[in-house]
């Protein structure tokens, strides 16, 4: 089994919530090595690279408004299939019926606006997690 990376978000829903620790002492808690964290704010373009996948899509520009409307931390966690761990954690997409005891089903739900708000990102895929990772993290 190859030690894996992947890309974490705390999105600004969960900065201005102040769920960063929360969020991190569940990686770290999961078993899940942090090799790199930052805090900072994303521009149009770097957004635009990241979530290229759904350009077009009628969320996509709320989706890049949500993720500028304030800081965001971004993390390279690592371990042995950390991606798909981390994305079990991350629990589903819509926080309304991600499951108890996932980061989004325990701390997320509908907030009645276009783009789903749900706290965090994780890659979805090891090429996915390359991609994410030199876009954030090009020292890396
Ligand atoms: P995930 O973040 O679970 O990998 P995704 O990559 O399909 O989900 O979408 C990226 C983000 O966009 C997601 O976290 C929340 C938002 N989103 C996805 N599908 C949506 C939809 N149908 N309506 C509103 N927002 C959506
Ligand atoms: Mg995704």
């Amino acid at each position: 089994m190859t030690i894996e990376r992947t890309l974490i978000l705390v999105k600004p829903d969960g900065v201005r919530r102040a769920l960063i620790g929360e969020i991190i002492r569940r990686i770290e808690a999961k078993g899940y090595q942090i090799v790199a964290l930052k805090s900072m704010s994303a521009d149009r373009d770097l957004l635009a690279q990241h979530y290229a996948e759904h350009q077009g899509k009628p969320f996509f520009e709320p989706l890049v408004e949500f993720m500028l409307s304030g800081p965001i931390v971004a993390i390279v966690a690592e371990g042995n299939r950390v991606i798909e761990g981390f994305r079990s954690i991350a629990g589903t997409t819509d926080p309304t019926v991600a499951a108890a005891g996932t980061i989004r089903g325990d701390l997320a739900r509908d907030q009645g606006t276009t783009v789903t708000q749900n706290l965090v990102h994780g890659s979805d895929s090891p090429e996915s997690a390359t991609r994410e990772i030199s876009i954030f993290f090009p020292e890396l």
